[in-house]
């Protein structure tokens, strides 16, 4: 049983290692490779850990020897999942690693927004102390958090709202209950947030879902948090309100590079680089749901599955 390792982890300790080899004979690939290199890659496994490689149709209608793949990403945008089926292969993702840590940089990244921390560090480090006047912050309490999405990471930002004292109203595709969460249709959830943090993955049905009439329906004192996927949201029409007062602010861990030359300069804007994911507990709980993954497919119950055999 051949399992590679597709595309440079990230994080993957010797020992970590050493417990993936156990599984079979296994490769990693210390580079990300362009399409043709990942083919040849993965027509020479029966099983793949796929971090940051696009896998197009173009790229899955060449596979031949592999049944399975894995990806390391709650994400999976990244993938055809219908060439995937087409090419009878088992995708699975990882649902489950950064909830905890995406839900803490939701107000990691919206109190450094509200309290001006960036500005602020940089005013004392040139001198200044106890200059208050351009600083002046916003409360959470009281205030009302809109969840766009009510998954696992959208109720545990949930959770976090409620020690706040946040009033917490969300939208789903269904209507759904969920934990913590009033859920409301999305009209209503946008025209009453004072934060409107985004909980959705982009696939087909969800790309531009924040569309620049929708932004246009959310108070001009609101700010937006987004640590799903920038393309999520019209990014210029986002830009245009952040920059004509229309919008407060923006705390975006994602942002799509196409104009954003713009945003970037932006000072009521927070940026991060896809960093709301990264934290020491979830680097570590990625590698074991990875291998529970791999685990669960040769076991014959496959989990976390996406598309292809055992899904349920
Ligand atoms: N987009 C986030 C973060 C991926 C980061 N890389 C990992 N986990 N090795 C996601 O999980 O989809």
């Amino acid at each position: 049983m051949r399992i590679v390792y597709l595309d440079e982890p990230t994080y993957l300790p010797e020992w970590w290692r050493a417990r993936f080899a156990r599984l079979g004979d296994f490769e990693v690939f210390n580079d990300r490779p362009d399409p043709e290199t990942a083919l040849h890659r993965l027509r020479g496994a029966d099983l793949a850990v796929v971090e940051w490689t696009r896998l197009t149709a173009g790229l899955l209608s060449g596979i031949t020897r592999l049944r399975y793949l894995t990806l390391v990403t709650t994400s999976f945008d990244t993938v055809d999942l219908d060439a995937a089926a087409r090419a009878g292969l088992t995708v699975a993702y990882c649902p489950t690693y950064s909830r905890q840590a995406v839900a803490e940089h939701v107000f990691a990244s919206l109190l450094a927004l509200i309290r001006r921390l960036p500005a602020a560090d940089r005013a004392v480090r040139a001198g200044a102390s106890h200059l208050y006047g351009p600083f002046l912050g916003l409360e959470l309490h009281g205030r009302t958090l809109g969840l766009l999405g009510t998954g696992r990471i959208a109720t545990a930002v949930a959770r976090i709202a409620a020690g706040f004292g946040m009033e917490v109203i969300g939208a789903n595709r269904t209507g759904r209950a969920a934990p913590g969460i009033t859920v409301l249709p999305l009209q209503e959830v946008l025209r009453r947030s004072d934060v409107l943090s985004l909980h959705v993955p982009l696939d087909g049905t969800t790309r531009g879902l924040v569309t620049a009439e929708r932004l246009e329906t959310l108070k001009p004192s609101a700010v937006l948090v987004n640590t799903s996927r920038g393309a999520l949201l019209d990014q210029a029409a986002l830009t245009r309100m952040l920059t004509t007062g229309r919008l407060a602010g923006a705390a975006l861990d994602d942002i799509t590079t196409q104009g954003a030359e713009l945003l970037r300069t932006l000072d009521n804007v927070i940026l991060t680089p896809g960093t709301a994911w990264y934290t020491d507990t979830a680097r570590s709980a990625n590698l074991q749901e990875v291998y529970d993954n791999l685990v669960s497919y040769l076991a014959g119950r496959p989990r976390n599955v996406l598309t292809g055999p055992g899904r349920r």
